[in-house]
């Protein structure tokens, strides 16, 4: 993320008649005509950098904006926002426009009320992993013919190096790939056409190959790796070997390539201001048909510790090319057309924008890599990441400016093409304030076929003087704009903990959910597998099994009752308590907790939940239902006992 007080931010020269008048205004207001203002971050939304902004007036604009978006009580929202929860690991669901959270789903936390992390069918879920941690940042839902199918999101890990899957009709992370031979997993796409085959995964930092600790100092040997993971068995399919730093990924509309921003061009550079020195970084563009013919062809490597083929993607490689564009590039969106792709230059005004349909003559040696480049369009300050209406206007986030740029695509092309002084910075349609530092920005259904311009959200990183003061940590905040007029119009102001990335805004009529589990669900198969081998029948018993030291606790329940309110085992046993919810009604979840064991679950309607713990303590325990689901809930309760 930018620091603006960082000295080695873009030098934006205010004499130079190269840099256009916007550019110019942001960077005196930014600097606020002293040095003294230079670190002042909080003053930076706070002045109110007020081009074209419309974001305290009551002008009729922002009441008819505000009525139309107001969801009343009882309706639905027309969106779902399906929420990246940063270094929380979680996803949110938010309404849109209503901006209500709706859910939470862990993904790679625990979490004490549904028991994600502490299950056994979710410790499968999360190979049984000791990393019950995460950083998420991109979630993004499968695709087919490019517009969401509606079965399943995927979300990176950026801290431990992972993939996972979300079931969009439980809305309950059930796979997740542990990427091999790389660290950081950051950016992420799917496949949008024909469907979402493949997800792709950048992974951000270089390491030495093998990392045994032989070659640390050959730093010219680090290497980082681009990742294709199989999204039906969530298993690495192959990787390519690059040059630079992997930033943020993106696919086309062709399924023919994908495209990732890097960042650290020289590759060799570790620290911050070596990674910074050259004055353009590059895309590099995978040829999908390429690898996965190299792939079938056996033209790859395995590297230490894992079978997964590894390919040459480097510079000079025909399963790559790489695209010089704006230093240190970092967001990279296409457009809904399927023609074009920008590369936001973060530590440059400006994002690079490339024709897609030229990369067929690119990999085919009948032109240059620049010549893929349609535009270079200035905007503002800090670009990170750009967003679209499906009318050919642009919306980029200018994290230091703390501005959405509205511009227009074919006029920034026009302008890049004949250079008219006269339409200088024309395509340029508003500058509209957010508060404060912006990273990235979506569209409802903007990142598909189906864009349709209705509403933008901006997820800024800091709130400052927002909302009420809750200690030095303050929430984000992530605003939502009105687009569907000609001028963007800010509606909400949504404080948010810590720290939504990404979001996706998929309508309401591409996701269809279950009302009750099915009996059948593959999420708990295995723990139907184990009660088979007991001779039990989950949907009926409740019986106490024992084998040696360990014993397994099968019961059923119905509102306001568990199967038992009593079972014995002796101290010391290794316990596992598997109830199966009959409740038929939509929203009956129970749940199960032993008192001052760590223990508790969720088990909602017709779902099969079990956890495991060791009766450690002689005596009487309580169990007890935590999801209150009748009004005897408090009664749903029983006794553990536990002999000497
Ligand atoms: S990144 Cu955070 S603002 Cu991880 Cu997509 Cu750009
Ligand atoms: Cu069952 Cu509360």
């Amino acid at each position: 993320m930018i620091d603006p007080n960082d000295k080695n931010l873009p030098k934006v020269d205010v004499e130079d008649e190269n840099v256009s008048e916007h550019v110019k205004m942001s960077r005196r207001l930014f600097l606020g005509g002293s040095t003294a203002m230079v670190g002042a971050v909080g003053a930076i939304g706070a002045v109110g950098l007020g081009v074209g902004s419309a974001v305290l007036s009551s002008s009729p604009a922002v009441a008819a904006a505000n009525a139309a978006h107001t969801v009343a009580l009882g309706e639905l929202d027309e969106y779902y926002g399906f929420w990246s929860g940063g270094h929380s690991g979680e996803v949110r669901i938010m309404g849109v426009p209503s901006m209500r959270e709706i859910m939470r789903i862990p993904v790679f936390n625990i979490d004490s009320a549904t028991g994600y992390g502490l299950t056994n069918e979710s410790k499968e879920v999360l190979n049984h992993t000791t990393h019950l941690a995460g950083d998420s940042h991109h979630p993004h839902l499968s695709m087919t013919d490019g517009s969401y199918d509606g079965k399943y999101a995927f979300i990176n890990d950026k801290s431990n190096s992972r993939v996972a899957r979300i079931r969009c009709d439980i809305m309950k992370t059930d796979k997740i790939c542990e990427v091999p031979n790389v660290q950081a997993i950051h950016g992420l796409r799917v496949q949008r056409v024909p469907y979402t085959k493949y997800i792709y995964a950048n992974a951000e930092f270089v390491l030495p190959h093998p990392n045994d600790g032989s070659n640390m100092d050959d730093t010219e040997a680090y290497y980082t790796l681009y990742s294709a993971i199989d999204a039906e068995t969530m298993t690495v399919a192959w990787q390519v070997i690059v040059d630079g730093n992997l930033d943020n990924t993106e696919t086309d509309y062709t399924g023919k390539y994908a495209f990732s921003t890097c960042y650290n061009s020289p590759g060799e550079s570790l620290d911050l201001e070596g990674s910074m020195r050259n004055e353009r970084d590059h895309l590099v563009i995978f040829n999908i048909e390429r690898i996965e013919a190299a792939v079938k062809a056996g033209e790859f490597q395995k590297l230490a510790g894992s079978d997964v083929p590894v390919l040459n993607g480097r510079k000079g490689s025909k399963l790559t090319a790489y695209v010089p564009v704006a230093k240190s590039p970092h967001g990279i969106n296409a457009t809904p057309d399927g023609k074009y792709c920008v590369a936001n230059g973060k530590l440059s005004p400006t994002i690079t924008m490339l024709e897609i349909a030229k990369f067929d003559d690119l990999f085919d040696g009948k032109i240059e890599p620049r010549d893929t480049v349609v535009a270079e369009v200035e905007l503002g300050l800090g670009p990170l990441h750009t967003a679209f209406d499906g009318r050919g206007n642009a919306y980029t986030t200018l994290f230091i400016d703390s501005q959405i740029v509205k511009w227009n695509i074919d006029e920034a092309i026009t302008f890049y093409k004949e250079n008219t002084e006269g339409g200088k910075g024309a395509y340029i349609k508003q500058k509209l304030d957010v508060h404060y530092q912006p990273g990235h920005n979506h569209t409802t259904m903007g990142e598909t076929r189906d864009a349709d311009g209705k509403y933008l959200i901006t997820l800024n990183k800091f709130s400052k003087d927002r909302f009420l003061p809750v200690g030095p940590l303050h929430p984000e905040n992530d605003q939502l704009i009105d687009i569907s007029g000609d001028e963007m119009v800010l509606l909400h102001d949504g404080p948010a903990f810590a720290e939504p990335h990404d979001v996706s805004l998929v309508h309401r009529s591409k996701i269809k959910t279950l009302k009750v589990w099915k009996r059948d669900d593959p999420y708990f198969a295995t723990t139907r597998a184990m009660a088979k081998k007991d001779g039990v029948t989950l949907e009926t018993d409740n019986k106490v099994i024992r084998d040696g030291n360990k014993v397994r606790v099968y019961m059923i329940s119905v509102a306001p009752a568990f199967g038992m309110d009593t079972f014995k085992v002796k101290l010391g046993d290794e316990v596992t308590v598997i109830i199966t919810n009959l409740d038929m009604v939509e929203d009956v979840s129970h749940g199960f907790c032993m008192v001052n064991h760590g223990v508790q679950m969720e088990v909602s309607p017709q779902q099969t939940a079990s956890i495991t713990f060791i009766a450690d303590k002689p005596g009487v325990q309580w169990y007890y239902c935590n999801w209150f689901c009748h009004a005897l809930h408090m009664e749903m309760r029983g006794r553990m006992l536990v002999e000497v």
